[in-house]
């Protein structure tokens, strides 16, 4: 009866990793969406090349906005160096990340500024990319989204990036969230002032476009 007893205990045992692996969840990682307002749980690559955002209005007067409160935006700093945030997580096999991103080009070609998403876990692998190539000169891209699926248990790294590519001006921005983002274009002319008004705050936060 004893044997018994410590037979089912083992085979008890030997259940209990199967069940963490088999157990799968979406979005484990910390604040994904940014819905502290601020970027608990996510490591800043500089601080002053990031920020949280309740709406985004681009050169051309299209706007961004999150479906929740917030959504995080980056822009580049150094030439060719990535402004980045990132979050280290341990992921089951089968756990899922995904979000969504949008480039906002600030520049033109051949300053071929780009955003992108990427999980790593010693290899590097990009989820999301966009450039001024893509989306055109001063263009705005569409909110995308991206999703993947971890492949085995493991520590991984899941980071957004925005580059200024060619030289350190005229950077571009990268918006980020999860649960969508919306994307209105820009507004006829008839009704351009009135939404330049409203977005007013977010325009003077832009730095004056550098000539070359
Ligand atoms: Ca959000
Ligand atoms: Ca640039």
């Amino acid at each position: 009866m004893r044997a018994l007893a410590r037979l089912t205990m083992v085979v008890l045992a030997s259940l209990l990793p199967l069940g963490g692996v088999a157990s799968a969840t979406t979005n484990p990682h910390a604040n994904p969406g940014f819905e502290t307002g601020d970027f608990t749980g996510w490591v800043v690559g500089d601080p002053a090349l990031a920020d949280i955002v309740t709406e985004w209005v681009t050169e051309n007067g299209g706007i961004y906005s999150p479906l929740g409160a917030y959504m995080a935006v980056l822009w580049g700093g150094a030439e060719d160096w990535p402004s980045t945030i990132e979050q280290r997580m341990n992921l089951a096999a089968g756990d899922v990340l995904e979000g969504w991103a949008a480039f906002d080009a600030a520049d033109y070609l051949p300053y071929n500024d780009y955003a992108y998403v990427s999980v790593s876990n010693g290899a590097n692998e990009v989820l999301w990319q966009k450039s001024v190539g893509d989306v055109g000169d001063l263009g705005d891209g569409v909110p995308e989204a991206w999703s993947w699926t971890a492949p085995a248990a493991g520590t991984y790294t899941l980071q957004y990036g925005v580059v200024n590519s060619g030289d350190r001006i005229n950077p571009s921005y990268g918006l980020f969230d999860v649960g969508g983002l919306n994307y209105q274009p820009t507004p006829e002319p008839a009704t351009c002032g009135l939404l330049l008004v409203s977005g007013g705050t977010f325009l003077l936060r832009r730095r004056t476009r550098a000539r070359r």
